[in-house]
């Protein structure tokens, strides 16, 4: 089954997606996202003038070779542009597959392992009482798993609170916003604010927190401490990964569940957390981390230690890669939760999709392949604009982690 085409679709329906079509010689296609948020371009080049080339000719079947191909191949070994490139190969390849046997991915992965997929999605709100009103609203909606982000008194921004009406939403157009820190500040006021939520929600929701990477390993055991009367489902990214060890201090001071991995994109980023049981839940996900036959690897690898799975799903992880997620998080055995933020109508107009959410679960649907198409001459409405990531400093000026 020949590739006799391959081309590369950046898209801006409200935020930028890069997306990957190959087409063999039998007229199917397949779909990968390849959006990496803030750097979609370097993606969109490392596909189309190093990878397509490649990819014509080659056999779609042989989608553990042509992944072996493309990473032993490049001889510069992982980065999230190489492995974003790569994964949607991957997650082409394998839609490809399914399409050609007329059968739904999971089934490819060995069939579901549950029924639905439990999902959570993020409430946020400026201050403890308007971030209550955001956990009722999402309650409301079906969620039995919600992520709450508030704003933190003394700070005039912070990670993960919308602005305005709508889903929160980090990338600017044109240049990076500049967000000001203080642990101090927020060490002091979230747990007033998981206090207030518990009291609120009583013992059953699943709460979860995303510190987004700004503790140092002994304040994020401070703060797990801090946090443990009111049980999250887990703290995420509570101290930057580059060191794994460093997670050896916080496990010392708290029993509050740890999920970290959205921005690794290789097994190799986790081997040491997963290895000394230093984190509860891998974030890693299909298109940052190789793809479907990557993602696999690491899933099993965790399943060895007893951690599970929790996909990052944010809203720059394009449909086509929440699609292919929803397939992996059906099959795959040690499954925790997935992530997620419902894209704007645009997006969904240029993405049409099989899978679907209903009370607080999702199931990737039985399309053959992994549900998710894209229509080219709407997605030809909406071009590619730059936008960035916010950037974060302290009080004092110093460059910190966003
Ligand atoms: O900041 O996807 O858990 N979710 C997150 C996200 C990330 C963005 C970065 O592109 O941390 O909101
Ligand atoms: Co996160």
């Amino acid at each position: 089954m020949k590739i006799v085409d391959a081309k590369v679709i950046i898209c801006c329906p409200g935020r930028n997606f890069v997306t990957l079509k190959i087409t063999t010689e039998d007229g199917l296609y397949g779909l990968g996202d390849a959006t990496l948020n803030g750097r979609e371009l370097a993606v969109a080049s490392y596909l189309s003038d190093h990878v397509v080339p490649l990819l014509i000719g080659r056999d779609a079947r042989r989608i553990e070779d042509n992944w072996q191909y493309f990473y032993k191949g490049a001889y510069w070994r992982r980065g999230p542009v190489t492995m974003a490139s790569i994964a949607a190969v991957d997650a082409a390849l394998w839609d490809i597959k399914a399409k050609s046997l007329n059968t739904p991915l999971y089934q490819l992965l060995g069939g579901a392992s549950r029924d639905a997929v439990l999902v959570y999605g993020h409430a946020s709100g400026h201050d403890v009482e308007d971030t209550v009103k955001a956990v009722a609203q999402f309650q409301k909606s079906g969620y039995k798993a919600i992520r709450a982000q508030s704003g933190i008194p003394g700070l005039a921004s912070t990670y993960g609170v919308h602005s305005g009406s709508g889903h929160y939403e980090p990338a600017e157009k044109d240049a990076p916003p500049e967000n000001v820190w203080s642990s101090e500040a927020y060490m002091t006021f979230i747990p007033t604010l998981f206090a207030r939520l518990r009291k609120e929600f009583g013992e059953e929701l699943h709460l979860l927190h995303d510190v987004h990477h700004r503790l140092t390993p002994i304040e994020a055991g401070r703060v797990g401490k801090s946090l443990e009367p009111y049980h999250l489902f887990w703290m995420e990214d509570p101290t930057p990964a580059e060191l794994q060890e460093s997670f050896q201090l916080i496990r010392q001071h708290t029993t509050t569940p740890i999920a970290v991995g959205e921005v690794f994109n290789s097994i190799f980023d986790c081997q040491q957390l997963i290895q000394e049981q230093l984190i509860d839940y891998i974030r890693a996900t299909v298109v940052h981390a190789g793809g479907i036959s990557h993602l696999r690897r690491i899933a099993n690898f965790a399943e060895l230690y007893q951690v599970r799975t929790g996909c990052h799903g944010a809203t720059d992880l394009s449909p086509v890669c929440m699609g292919a997620a929803l397939h992996f998080d059906l099959s795959v055995h040690n499954f925790g939760i997935q992530e997620y933020m419902p894209h704007t109508s645009e997006t969904d107009k240029v993405f049409p999709h099989a899978y679907s959410f209903r009370d607080g679960v999702m199931h990737p649907g039985d399309e053959p392949g992994h549900g998710v198409d894209i229509d080219e001459a709407l997605a030809a409405k909406y071009p590619y604009q730059r936008a960035y990531l916010p950037v974060n400093r302290k009080s004092d000026g110093t460059m910190h982690n966003w």
